[in-house]
């Protein structure tokens, strides 16, 4: 069938536009329609083809969706050899590369670098023929490596085809794979919904998707690209620079680093080494150090290589934020509410630039599912300021039978009896506060500074305290003998007056810090903000009943329960009289209690609302006096009906039940919210 020429056009147009706006999305990260706009020119494109399949041609935007599995990879030899990169670990090995390169080159002044970001992920290499990607090659040993086209086609900052004036004949040109952070936990999100098997890092995904039999499969996975190097170029003159060389890339279409900079001497190196290492938490993606090239193409010729790396480039790299140790132990630690959390006892090692000897392991599940044995050799992570944690065992290294970690039938404190809730995924020690841990870990709490901010009384403070009997509950903070704190270890008269001046000033507080303090299970500070602006009071909170409380913003029925099965306690109810006899105090405030203007009525929630969770919508109503129900039946006063309601509005319908949408709900709330 002959298909008709305005057809053509369109598809024609289509195809241009679509390539245009994946360059402003990917390349330039300054798109000009929103994603529903693409998708509609896409699905508008999509349709014309599968009409006229004649129109597909292979760089149709509409083809990254993978295609049938290969039975295996073909081998692939390198026009140009991939190259791999010196490293250095620290400035003086910087300075001594910069030397070495000016010496070969006999230079006199400062050579100037461009610099990127090391990206970790795979090398590849692509081929444009024509301005059409007709080639993906892994790197492999930098000679040859294997034909990947399927699947980096599927990949969406690959272009497909090149754009604009200076496209050349051929073109060969090198970059690194990789995903980024958030694309990664969302994939090992899904991996584990599905049972599936998970990935230790961004790079292993990477790795592993990149080398799928399947490019459908490469085609859901989160993979980037980015470019920087090119290997072979015919049909145009490059400009005489690597910087000038990387726009240019940008020019035709592909992404390079949005980090990338030209900088004049190995001291703007230097610096920019520091300010990547600053920057690297809040960077979408993981990297591993640096790279520096040479800037200038003649002087890199002149300089030349050695074995298999460019003298004119070198990789500066990170502390590693993930290495390798031996778990030496898993030892259990008692938090404030008794839950146990195995510890790992690690073979002292440096990460991210610290020394570590111990970390995470989240819990029993957790080491379950990673099949974590002790006396194993494990990935340990340490990124940022977060908590170091075990990744992963290399299970290749294991040797004969390894013991698994068992949560002990015991607490290791206190010895009380170790048992898991029904229902819940953590082990609790039942000694409370019998437990010298839970009671270390709630003191330690009270003082912290989001609650009774005591300056001065840290960690090991608090420990040294219970552990020699002076304070058995937060109670007794406020009657320490200052003699007997003078004598613990490394006090003095002076730091003992200081820390009882603190302790003094700290019993100025606001009652939402107050119940804070009191660490209360699930009570964090924006709950205690609410508790207190609805209470305004001690008194009031202290006695009021589940139904009360689950009244209060974001308080539901287990929140509600530990409240009162706190302040049922006789022994909480001394500690805190004790307290506010010691002189805790705070200015009143005047309470936000809701008018109750929904007593007495019964609502059903069905569907999502816009910019609230049920939950809220839930305490919105209950704040107001109402009864929120989960079923429809003829006492129901009206069903709220968000986007997508459920069989619930069926109902309310057929028992001519009120049904009230956004705006209805809304209103009903009034204009006090
Ligand atoms: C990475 N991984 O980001 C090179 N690289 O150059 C950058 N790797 C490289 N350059 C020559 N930015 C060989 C490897």
């Amino acid at each position: 069938m002959a298909i008709p020429k305005t057809i053509q056009a369109e598809a024609g147009q289509l195809r241009q536009e679509l390539n245009e706006h994946n360059y402003r999305y990917h390349v330039l990260d300054a798109p000009v329609i929103t994603d529903q706009a693409y998708d509609k020119l896409f699905r508008r494109l999509q349709q014309l083809e599968q009409e006229y399949p004649e129109l597909v041609s292979a760089d149709s935007p509409t083809q990254r969706v993978g295609s049938e599995p290969a039975s295996h990879f073909e081998t692939v030899t390198h026009e140009v050899a991939m190259l791999s990169l010196d490293n250095a670990f620290d400035e003086e090995e910087m300075i001594a590369f910069d030397r070495r390169l000016r010496d070969k080159l006999d230079y006199q002044g400062q050579l100037a670098y461009c610099a990127e970001p090391k990206l970790d992920g795979l090398a590849v290499s692509l081929l444009y023929e024509g301005g059409e990607l007709t080639r993906a090659a892994t790197r492999g040993d930098g000679r040859s490596g294997e034909n990947i086209t399927a699947n980096a086609r599927t990949i969406a900052s690959i272009p497909l085809r090149l754009l604009g004036e200076k496209v050349p004949d051929r073109i060969e040109l090198r970059g690194e794979v990789y995903m980024e952070v958030e694309g990664f936990d969302a994939l090992n999100q899904s991996q584990r919904q599905a049972g599936g098997k998970l990935f230790a890092n961004p790079r292993n995904a990477a790795a592993g998707s990149l080398r799928l039999l399947d490019s459908r499969i490469t085609a859901s996975r989160p993979l980037t690209f980015c470019s920087y190097g090119i290997g072979l170029i015919e049909g145009v003159d490059l400009p005489p620079g690597q910087f000038q060389q990387m726009m240019y890339l940008r020019e035709i279409g592909l992404p390079i680093s949005r980090q990338i900079e030209l900088l004049d001497s190995i001291d703007g190196c230097l610096d920019y080494y520091r300010r990547m290492l600053q920057q690297r938490e809040q960077l979408a993606f993981d990297i591993d150090g640096v790279v520096f090239k040479l800037d200038d193409s003649e002087l890199q010729r002149q300089a030349g290589f050695v074995s298999r790396a460019p003298r004119w480039a070198i990789a500066y790299k990170f502390p590693a934020q993930e290495v390798m140790t031996t778990l030496l132990d898993v030892d259990f630690q008692v938090g404030r509410t008794g839950a146990l959390t195995p510890v790992a006892r690690l073979e002292p090692v440096a990460v991210g630039g610290v020394m570590v000897s111990n970390a995470t392991l989240h819990n029993m599940d957790e080491i379950e599912r990673k099949d974590i044995r002790i006396g194993d050799v494990v990935i340990v992570r340490r990124a940022g300021d977060v908590i170091p944690e075990v990744v992963a065992p290399v299970v290749q290294q294991r040797e004969g039978e390894l013991p698994r970690p068992q949560m002990p039938e015991r607490c290791p404190v206190c010895d009380s009896e170790v048992l898991q809730q029904p229902g819940q995924a953590a082990y609790r020690c039942m000694g409370g506060l019998v437990c010298a841990a839970q009671r270390k870990e709630a003191i330690k709490h009270f003082a912290s500074r989001k609650a009774m901010d005591i300056e001065g009384l840290g960690d090991k403070l608090v420990e040294q305290m219970v552990e020699q009997g002076l304070i058995d509950s937060v109670a007794d903070l406020y009657h320490l003998p200052q003699a007997q704190v003078a004598e613990l270890p490394r006090m003095a008269e002076k730091s003992a007056s200081n820390l009882l001046e603190a302790l003094d000033q700290s019993k100025k507080t606001s009652l939402a810090r107050f119940i804070y303090a009191l660490g209360i299970r699930e009570v964090g500070e924006s709950t205690a903000e609410s508790l207190a602006a609805y209470f305004g009071e001690l008194e009031p909170l202290m006695d009021a009943g589940t139904e009360t409380l689950q009244k209060v913003e974001d308080v539901g029925p287990v929140v509600a329960d530990n409240i009162r099965h706190f302040f049922d306690q006789e022994k909480n109810r001394a500690i805190v009289e004790k307290l506010i006899a010691a002189g805790i105090h705070w200015p009143s405030i005047e309470v936000t209690q809701q008018a109750q203007t929904l007593e007495g009525k019964t609502y059903v929630i069905s569907g999502t609302l816009e910019g609230l969770s049920r939950d809220q919508a839930a305490s919105l109503l209950k704040a107001r006096g109402a009864r929120v129900s989960g079923s429809v039946s003829a006492k129901t006063s009206a069903v709220i009906s968000g986007e997508n309601p459920g069989s619930k509005v069926a109902k309310a319908e057929a028992l001519g039940v009120e049904i009230l949408d956004q705006a209805g709900f809304e209103a009903l709330l009034g204009d006090d919210r």
